[in-house]
């Protein structure tokens, strides 16, 4: 199973928030695709810190990013050139 999501500046978030168009629930095992609309990229963690968990290359508009999501939790996530780009996805357990 997968989901598409839309990562751009519809994503409006201050540091600390997540904003609500990017910010979105799936199952265990489920994939996320990222489709950046304009140029962006899809890094794990709070800003300004990176966890590791995933990162993408820069995407050019057009361009995605996948990463499914085995364990259930929440992943937070930001494009480190854009400071209102934050949200997270939320895993439930299957
Ligand atoms: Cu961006």
């Amino acid at each position: 199973m997968a989901t598409t999501l839309d990562w751009g500046f519809s994503c409006n978030a201050p540091a600390g928030a997540f904003c609500q168009e990017a910010s979105i629930t799936v199952q265990t095992c489920e994939t996320v695709k990222w489709v950046a609309r304009g140029g962006h990229q899809v890094v794990s963690g709070i800003r300004p810190n990176p966890d590791g968990t995933f990162a993408s290359e820069w995407l050019s508009s057009g361009q995605s990013f996948s990463f499914k999501f085995e364990e259930p939790g929440e992943y937070p996530f930001y494009c480190p050139p854009h400071a209102n780009m934050n949200a997270k996805i939320t895993v439930w357990p299957a």
